[in-house]
């Protein structure tokens, strides 16, 4: 997959967002230190990391979700808008009729992009033909014929002729009745003067519709100078980010030269002449975020358990209230709550007093467990756990498939919860503690 680990970098952050109880300054801020981790690591510029970082906490924080939004889901929506905005717009090469001449330096990709380019249009029922314009490299006339056979498209080339001129002459001749001619040019180690001539000489002759670069994108950054000089010298209107499968720096690279004045059009994902994606910034932020579109990706904030649940829980346990729903709820809010872990952990009625270090996968095994039994309970045995003796005891075990054993190990946690949340309602000092507690967390609001 491209750019690996920035996606699963993002992805702890939207995991984060959603496991966190509410949306506050506090996180907003910690999300924004881990997004500028990822971003960095991916090489992109400093300075744009900080301006979208900036931007996130702001609009985070100003912003008031739309309706039917929760704040964690606007938060979410919030960092995919700016990773989006970061790619710049999209740009599409129509399906029609043109000439596109490929230039770049040497080893970016030129010539495979040819192959894969002509493949994309000839998929499309356009008819292509490729033209060999490179003289420079003995080998490159054999290369791009074994690519145009393997695609099946026709091409034209003068083995060991040094003029690339002549050679575009003739082969725009004998393309003279295809949609779709692709001029494949030579490259340089450099910029350099006589390289840029012969762009220019070529394009006169072909006057190519598209002057496609082909940059190799793991030079990161620096491919944002480079169009920039290539854009200057000769009038680049697409760009071809190249090897984006093989670099960690791909972020800085496509980020770079968004901000160019050349868009990039594709991008090479490999080396076989199928690996090469339409640069469409929304997909492309989706699907590094892992996600098919921004819809599935809210639901990732769905998942997790809610504010309001984590405060009804607490209220009805504060209350007195404590049957074996609310023993689940609140082991189910210990493994995978923020910061309203510490406020659940205050609350008693978890197996030998383990408040202070939860072991989430240890909890989480026995809440599996725990569902699968409380699945086999009536809804009265749920609420009054007291009425459930050996009988209800071995028809529950054999309902959910387990031993009766474990049935009346729920039940004992039951009962010393139900004793330690008895105690606990009755000590006036950790029930003040509590509510100080929950008035930290945003949750004093609401009354039952
Ligand atoms: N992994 C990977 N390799 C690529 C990609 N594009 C080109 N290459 C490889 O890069 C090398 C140089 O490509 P080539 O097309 O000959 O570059 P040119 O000198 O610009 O024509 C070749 O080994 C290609 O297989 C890509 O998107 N991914
Ligand atoms: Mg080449």
């Amino acid at each position: 997959m491209v750019l690996e680990g920035l996606g699963k970098s993002l992805k702890d952050v939207f995991r984060k967002i959603a496991k966190s109880s509410t949306v506050d300054e506090k996180l907003v801020k910690e999300v924004g230190k881990d997004i500028q981790r990822a971003l960095l690591q991916a090489d992109v510029n400093v300075k744009l990391v900080l301006e979208i970082t900036k931007e996130v906490e702001r609009r985070a924080l100003s912003e008031k979700p739309p309706a039917g939004k929760s704040a964690k889901e606007h938060v979410i929506r919030i960092i995919y808008d700016e990773l989006v905005k970061i790619l710049g717009e999209r740009k599409e090469i129509p399906l029609t009729k043109q000439t596109i001449m490929m230039v770049g330096l040497y080893g970016q990709g030129k010539t495979t992009s040819t192959g894969k380019l002509a493949r994309y249009f000839h998929k499309k029922n356009l008819k292509v033909g490729v033209i060999a314009a490179d003289v420079h490299r003995p080998a490159a006339y054999d290369q791009l014929k074994q690519i145009a056979d393997q695609v099946g498209i026709s091409f034209f080339g003068i083995p060991g002729e040094k003029s690339a001129v002549k050679i575009v002459q003739e082969g725009m001749k004998a393309h003279s009745s295809v949609d779709v001619i692709i001029i494949d040019t030579s490259g340089r180690h450099a910029l350099e003067g006589d390289l840029i001539q012969e762009i220019k000489d070529v394009a006169a002759v072909a006057k190519p519709t598209e002057r496609i670069l082909v940059l190799d994108a793991s030079v990161g950054q620096q491919a944002g100078p480079q169009a920039e000089a290539f854009h200057n010298a000769v009038g680049v209107t697409s760009v071809i980010l190249t090897k984006l499968d093989g670099t960690a720096k791909g972020g800085g690279a496509l980020s770079a030269v968004s901000r160019t004045k050349a868009p990039i059009v594709f991008i090479g994902v490999g080396e076989h002449l199928e690996d090469l994606d339409p640069f469409i910034p929304t997909r492309f932020i989706s699907r590094l975020l892992g996600m098919g579109d921004i819809e599935s990706l809210l639901d990732v904030a769905k998942e997790s358990i809610s504010e309001e649940q984590a405060m009804e829980t607490t209220k009805k346990i504060m209350a007195g209230k404590f049957t074996l729903r609310e023993m689940y709820d609140q082991m189910e809010m210990l493994t995978n709550m923020g910061p309203l872990q510490k406020l659940m952990s205050m609350l008693p009625g978890l197996p030998g007093n383990v408040q202070d270090k939860i072991n989430v996968e240890e909890t989480q095994e026995r809440l599996r467990k725990f569902r699968i039994i409380m699945d086999s309970m009536t809804e009265a045995e749920m609420d009054d756990p007291k009425v459930i003796k050996s009988s209800r005891i071995a028809r529950i075990a054999r309902g959910a498939g387990v031993d009766p054993k474990e049935v009346r190990q729920l039940l004992q946690q039951y009962n010393n919860s139900k004793k330690a949340v008895k105690g606990f309602m009755g000590n006036r000092k950790l029930r003040k503690q509590l509510m100080q507690q929950m008035q930290g967390q945003g949750l004093e609001g609401g009354s039952s």
